[in-house]
Order: C-alpha cells, then structure tokens, then sequence
C-alpha cells in the first residue's frame, strides 16, 4: 500500500499495517499512485481481494477473417504492445513469431514481450517499418499518437490492419481495421497458432521485405555507433547509453522518463524480459519515474528477484518527483537512479552562457523557457538522505560509477550525468508529431 497520512486517514494505513499490509509512506500522493498503479501491472494482482477477471477469446469468424489478411501479406508487421504485456502473452507470441517467421516491433512498454535482440526485432528500423507495411498485426497496442494514429504519412494508406485488444472502445479507433479481434491478447494468439499449426503457414524468409528491413536496421545501427563512440567529453547522449547498456544486468528492470533521456535510452537500451520496463506512456506523463522505481524496487524485495531497478531521468523528469529520493533512502530502496543531466527540457545552455544571460536582464525575460540550472548538483539532493551521489563528467567516471552503484544493494545511488547541453537526437527521417512553429 502506497500513500500518505495526515488526519483523519493515520488510521487507514495503521490498520492496514495490523492487518499485515505493507505501507510505503510517500512524499506526494501522485507518486504513490504511480507507484500503485506499478505494482498491479508488474505482478499482475491489480484487485488483489477480487477473483481474476474471465478470460475472453475472439469469434472463430473474425480468425479466419484475420489469417486470411496475414496470409495475403507482402510485408507483414506484428506490433507488440503494452497489453500483449499485461495478458503475459510472451510465451504465446514466441510461438508466433518464430513459427511463422514475422518481424515484429515492440511499443515502448511492449519492450522485453519478446527480448529486444531477437533476429525478428525490427525496432531499428521503425519507422519504414511502420510506412512501408502492407498488414499490421496490433496485438494489444492503441493506434495512438506514439502510432502515428495508424495513417499517413508514417503508414501506408492501404495499410490493413489486424486488431487484437481486449478492450471494445479501441477497435476502430483513428482507422478501420480489416479484422478485429476482441479478447484476451494471449488466449487469442493461441487461437492463431492453432489455425496456423494445422497448416503450417508460414511467411518466407527470403523475401525484399526482409532485406529491405535488414538493410535499414543495419544503416540506422552504424550511424548510432558513430555518434556512441564519439569519446568527446562533456558526453552526448549515445555515449552515455552506449555505456551504460554495456553495463546493466539483462534482467534489471529499467524505468525512464524524460524527452530526448526517454526516447534516445528506448533505442539504446535493450529489455530482455517482459514487464521489465517502465516509462511515461501514452500520455508522456513526467513525474511518473520514482514512484515506478519504488513500485519496482518493492516488488522486487518482496519476490526476492535479485533484479536490479535503474531509473534513467531527464534532468527535468527528475525534479517532478525528485523528493522520492528520501523515500528510496528511507526504505533502503537500492534503485540505481542515472540523471541524464543537459540543463533543461530538451536541451539546455552551459554555465558561461547562464551567467552571461544573468547579465544581460532579468533571467524571466532572457532565459529560453526550456533551460534549467546548468550543472544542477541532483547527486547533493542523494547524499542528503544518506544514499550514494556521484558527480560524472567523463566516460570513465561514468562506468566506475555505475560498476560501483550496481554493487551497493544497501542504498539507493544517483549518477548526474552532465553531458554536452546541445546533445540532440540523430537526424529523423519524419519530424515529431507537430511541427514547432520556433
Ligand atoms: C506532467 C508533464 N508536464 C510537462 C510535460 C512537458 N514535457 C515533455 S518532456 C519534458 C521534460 C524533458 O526534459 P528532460 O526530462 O530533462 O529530458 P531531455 O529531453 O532534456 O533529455 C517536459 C517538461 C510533460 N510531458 N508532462
Ligand atoms: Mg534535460
């Protein structure tokens, strides 16, 4: 149980106590219902008094309808979900994938379903994959705007697509899907493998839309290796992940938020296991990472895992809830937090810049709105509970830092990692959902 006390709910949380709840007592009460929430979503008791919901499984019509659009497909696609997530549908898929040779692409908490190394993983090539295919299978994935909304010009206009969700209200959603299949995402994948198991369909593996694939994933992972062995300090941000996906344990469960921090460590930092990823979803919502990383980090000491929890902020995301700090510390929450630090929301200025902006006004007028504190000391605010700070300019001090972090299993430690404030993403081929008029 997460929250916080004041008169008249002291009560609440002690009875809960006496009766063999355990209570997290939170800094705000939006952090404890992040990290709720968390918790029902990673051990699957969401109403831990109530009998699991029943299982549904799609009308035998609409799985004909469905094979028969799979079948048909010159470049299919098997978009991975949150809620292929949820229903613990990775051994199901697994069996899809692999049986019928189809490459897939993970939503950014569908991450880990299946591991992101596998052959049929085509997330480096994202986005011709999401324009250039002519069938999506959406197993439990909204057509929202982290979609593109299914339409162009990210997809094909004549894109068909396959929808499986257990949720009425999402089928149709921002396009018409060419079969909908209603129910539970695990319990229906095994109705497709049944189909599929007594014909033995399967798509070639020698087909353009393999190599068109394979070639994109490759040109797309030489320039990120490019810019991840830059060696230049201050770091920019690929040299940062480069280092630390180097050294994460494969089991941990990573937790993330920030926009650049967020988007560049999804790409870079791979999940091997399902449920092990955790960041600000549909809505983008900043403020969600510590009370995850508590969530997280609780689960993991109850279930005794061994799994580390490594929660990657912007150094914006970080200040929404950065207080939890002394929850973590409190608690003797041994999460390992990694402040990706470029002095603002996007990007920020260097200190001389700072101080030459003071100068020239006053900061309310001259300052651009997306800068923060340059060189903001977010390791001090860690030390102050009596966890672990560490400063890190430099490759190397990042890696010690980390090796020295992951080994603590007694506290929680923050790495502020000050990198280069004009770091910025690689070129992308589309620009972001709406263009800035700046
Ligand atoms: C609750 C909430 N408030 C504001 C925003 C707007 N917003 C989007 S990303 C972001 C922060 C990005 O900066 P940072 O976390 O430092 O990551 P960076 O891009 O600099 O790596 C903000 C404030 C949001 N998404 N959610
Ligand atoms: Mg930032």
């Amino acid at each position: 149980m997460f929250g916080i006390v004041g008169v008249p709910v002291i009560e609440v949380a002690m009875a809960a106590q006496a009766s063999g709840i355990k209570y997290v007592g939170m800094r705000n009460e939006q952090a404890a219902c992040y990290a709720a929430s968390a918790v029902g979503y990673l051990t699957g008791r969401e109403v831990p008094c109530c009998p699991p919901p029943p299982v549904s499984m799609a009308d035998h019509m609409a799985i004909t309808e469905a094979l028969a659009v799979l079948k048909g497909a010159k470049r299919p696609l098997l978009i991975i979900g949150k809620g292929a997530a949820h229903g613990r549908a990775e051994g199901a898929l697994r069996e899809l994938v692999e049986g019928c040779g189809l490459p897939f692409l993970p939503t950014p908490m569908g991450k880990g379903v299946l591991p992101d190394d596998h052959p049929n993983c085509v997330a480096a090539a994202r986005s011709r994959a999401l324009l250039q295919s002519d069938v999506v299978v959406l197993l439990g994935a909204r057509l929202n705007w982290i979609l593109h909304f299914g339409l162009p010009p990210r997809f094909d206009p004549h894109v068909k697509v396959i929808q499986v969700d257990l949720c009425a209200e999402e089928m149709g959603n921002n396009m018409q899907p060419a079969a909908a299949l209603l129910g539970d995402v695990n319990a229906i994948v095994k109705q497709l493998l049944e189909y599929v198991h007594k014909d033995g369909w399967k798509y070639p593996a020698d087909t353009e839309w393999w190599t068109t694939l394979k070639e994109k994933m490759a040109a797309n992972a030489t320039m990120t290796k490019a810019l991840a062995l830059q060696s230049t300090t201050p770091m920019n941000y690929y040299q940062v992940f480069h280092h630390i996906s180097q050294l994460l344990p494969h089991d941990c469960v990573i937790v993330s938020e920030g926009a650049n921090t967020m988007d560049i460590g999804r790409t870079m930092l791979n999940n091997y296991l399902p449920r092990h990823r955790l960041d600000a979803g549909t809505f983008g919502t900043m403020g969600v990472g510590l009370g995850f990383a508590i969530a997280a980090a609780t689960v993991q000491r109850n279930q005794n895992t061994g799994q580390r929890v490594v929660c990657v902020e912007g150094d914006s995301a970080f200040g929404f809830s950065g207080m939890e700090v002394e929850t973590m510390c409190r608690y003797k929450l041994p999460v390992v937090i990694i402040v990706v630090n470029n002095n603002g929301i996007y990007s920020g200025v260097d200190a001389e810049t700072w101080e030459m902006m003071g100068k020239m006004g006053d900061l309310t007028t001259v300052a651009p709105p997306v800068t923060l504190l340059p060189e903001a000391r977010y390791d001090e605010v860690m030390n102050a509970f009596g966890g672990r700070g560490f400063l890190v300019r430099t490759e190397e001090e990042l890696r010690s830092a980390l090796q020295l972090s992951l080994s603590d299993w007694e506290r929680p430690s923050l790495l502020n990692v000050l990198i280069d404030p004009s770091s910025d993403r690689k070129q992308q081929e589309f620009p972001w959902l709406t263009r800035s008029n700046l």
